[in-house]
C-alpha cells in the first residue's frame, strides 16, 4: 500500500499522456505535428523550463471540449489514486485555453465533471487553483480573474506559473490584491529558475501562503529562517527538477538538507506526463536516490495534508 498523501503541485495540462493526446486529436480532428506516440515521446528532449513549456502549450491544442477536460482529469485522478493520493489541489492554465478560443466555462465545467464526483469515483478529494501565466501581461491576468468570477464556487485559489525569470511576482500585485478581496487563497511558483528574491517578493507583495518549488531559498539563509519560522510550505517536485535541470541528478537534490533545516517540504509531481512520474513515483525516487528514512517519508506525507487547503476535519479524514 502506497503512503496516503496529498498532491499540491500538479498542472492538469501536464498530465496529458501521449496516448490521450492522440486520442483527443483524432476525436477533435486536430493535426499533431508528430506521426505517433513514439515520435512524440522523442520530442521530450527539453532540458530547461522554456523548451518544456513550448511542447506543453503545443499539445494543449487537442483540448477543445468539456468532455476533453473531463477525460483528462479522470485519467489523472485514476492514476493518482493508484499511487496513494487522497487529495489533489489541481492547477489549470485558463489563459492558454482562452487564447485558443476555448472558453473559461468549457475548461472549468469540464474539469468539474471529473472533480465533482472524484471522491465517489476515485476516493480523491480535490480543489482547483487558477494559475496566471506570468509571461503574459498583468492586464491579461486581471481579465482572466474577471472571467473566472461566475465559477468562484469551484476555485479555491490562484497561482502563478509559466516562464519565471524576467517576470517577478511584483508584476501581479494588483491581481493578487483583487483575488484576496474575493476570498481566494494565494500561492505562486517562485525560486524554481528564478532567484530567492522572487520568493521573498511572493511572500511580501503577493501575500502567498504556500510557495511552489521554492528550491532556491537555500541560497538565502535569512529567507530559510523566515520560511521555517512562519511554517510556509514548499511544494517541491523532485523529478521535475531533474528533467528541467534545476539539479544535475536526483542524488544531489537539496530535499534532505531542506528537511534538516526544518522547512515544511512536500513532494509533488508538477507535470507527470512529461517528467517521468506521478506523486508516488516522486516518493519512490526520493526514497531510493536520497536515502530518506521511512520516518522522513511519513513526515513528507503528513506535511502534504498540513500544507493543503483542507479544513481540519477534512484533513483528518483524508489521511
Ligand atoms: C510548469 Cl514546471 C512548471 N513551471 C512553471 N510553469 C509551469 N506550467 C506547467 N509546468
Ligand atoms: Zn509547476
Amino acid at each position: 500500500m502506497p503512503l496516503p498523501k496529498a498532491e499540491l503541485h500538479l498542472h492538469i495540462e501536464g498530465t496529458l499522456e501521449p496516448e490521450l493526446a492522440f486520442a483527443l486529436a483524432a476525436r477533435n480532428g486536430v493535426e499533431l505535428p508528430y506521426a505517433d506516440t513514439e515520435e512524440l515521446r522523442k520530442a521530450y528532449l527539453f532540458d530547461d523550463l522554456q523548451t518544456f513549456l513550448n511542447l506543453y502549450y503545443e499539445l494543449m491544442a487537442v483540448l477543445r471540449t468539456e468532455r476533453d477536460f473531463e477525460d483528462l482529469a479522470n485519467a489523472y485522478l485514476a492514476r493518482a489514486a493508484a499511487q496513494g493520493v487522497r487529495h489533489a489541489e489541481i492547477f489549470f492554465d485558463p489563459q492558454a485555453h482562452i487564447a485558443r478560443g476555448v472558453a473559461m466555462g468549457t475548461v472549468v465545467e469540464g474539469l468539474w465533471r471529473a472533480l465533482g464526483s472524484s471522491e465517489t469515483n476515485h476516493g480523491v478529494s480535490t480543489r482547483l487553483i487558477l494559475c496566471f501565466l506570468r509571461d503574459e501581461s498583468a492586464d491579461s491576468a486581471m481579465r482572466t480573474l474577471e472571467a473566472a468570477k461566475p465559477y468562484l464556487d469551484r476555485i479555491v485559489g490562484i497561482g502563478l506559473d509559466s516562464a519565471e525569470v524576467g517576470h517577478p511576482p511584483v508584476k501581479f500585485r494588483e491581481v493578487y490584491e483583487a483575488a484576496a478581496e474575493l476570498g481566494l487563497r494565494r500561492v505562486a511558483h517562485a525560486g524554481e529558475e528564478g532567484p530567492p528574491e522572487y520568493i521573498t517578493e511572493a511572500l511580501d507583495v503577493l501575500g502567498v501562503e504556500r510557495v511552489d518549488h521554492g528550491l532556491r531559498c537555500m541560497e538565502d539563509a535569512e529567507l530559510v529562517a523566515r520560511l521555517v519560522r512562519d511554517r510556509i510550505p514548499l511544494t517541491l517536485c523532485p523529478l521535475s527538477n531533474v528533467r528541467l535541470r534545476a539539479v544535475d541528478v536526483l542524488a544531489e537534490h537539496p530535499l534532505p538538507a531542506m528537511l534538516d533545516a526544518g522547512l515544511l517540504c512536500t513532494v509533488n509531481s508538477d507535470d507527470p506526463a512529461y517528467f517521468g512520474g506521478y506523486a508516488g513515483d516522486n516518493f519512490d525516487a526520493v526514497r531510493s536516490e536520497l536515502g530518506l528514512t521511512e520516518d522522513r517519508l511519513r513526515e513528507l506525507a503528513r506535511n502534504s495534508f498540513v500544507a493543503s487547503f483542507l479544513e481540519d476535519d477534512e484533513e483528518l479524514r483524508a489521511r
